[in-house]
C-alpha cells in the first residue's frame, strides 16, 4: 500500500471542546503522521470555496456559518492508506450513524457540527492540501 497524504480539519465545535490533542492522538496511534499543521479562522470566502462542491445543497449556508464560527486546526496527515484510514477514524458524516469509537461518535454534536473533515479521494486530497499549504510548509515523514 502506498504512502498517501490527506487533509484533515478539526472543526470549530471540536476546538471549542478542547479535544484537539485527543483527536490528533487518534491519528498518531493509527499510524498517521502530522506532515503539516496550522490553527486559523477561515474567512467566509475560504469556507465557501473549500466547500464549493456543496454550493447547491440546502445545508450550504449553515455549513459556511458554522465553519467560520471559530478557529479550526488544519493538518496534512501522511501514512499508509491515509485517505481511507482517516475516513475510518472519523466515522460517518452523521454522528448518530457513526460507529462506536470513531471521532464523530465520540466528539461530534450533530451532522452539521461534526468535529472533523477528511478528504474523500486522492483527487480531493491533492486539491484540499494545496488549498491550505504551500509545498515548503509540508514535511515528508516517510522518506
Ligand atoms: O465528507 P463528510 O464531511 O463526511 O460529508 P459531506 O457529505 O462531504 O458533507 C460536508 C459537510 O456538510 C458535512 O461534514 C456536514 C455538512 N452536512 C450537513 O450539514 N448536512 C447534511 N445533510 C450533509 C452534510
Ligand atoms: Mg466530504
Amino acid at each position: 500500500m502506498a504512502i498517501e497524504r490527506t487533509l484533515s480539519i478539526i472543526k470549530p465545535d471540536a476546538v471549542a471542546k478542547n479535544v484537539i490533542g485527543e483527536i490528533i492522538s487518534r491519528f498518531e496511534k493509527a499510524g498517521l503522521c502530522i506532515a503539516a499543521l496550522k490553527m486559523m479562522k477561515l474567512t467566509r470566502q475560504q469556507a465557501e470555496a473549500f466547500y464549493g462542491v456543496h454550493r447547491d445543497k440546502p445545508f450550504f449556508d449553515d455549513l459556511v456559518e458554522y465553519m467560520i464560527s471559530g478557529p479550526v486546526v488544519v493538518q496534512v496527515l501522511e501514512g499508509e492508506n491515509a485517505i481511507a484510514k482517516n475516513r475510518e477514524l472519523m466515522g460517518a458524516t452523521n454522528p448518530k450513524e457513526a460507529a462506536p469509537g470513531t471521532i464523530r461518535a465520540d466528539f461530534a454534536d450533530s451532522i452539521d457540527a461534526n468535529a472533523v473533515h477528511g478528504s474523500d479521494s486522492p483527487e480531493t486530497a491533492a486539491q484540499e492540501i494545496a488549498f491550505f499549504f504551500k509545498d515548503d510548509e509540508i514535511f515528508p515523514r516517510f522518506d
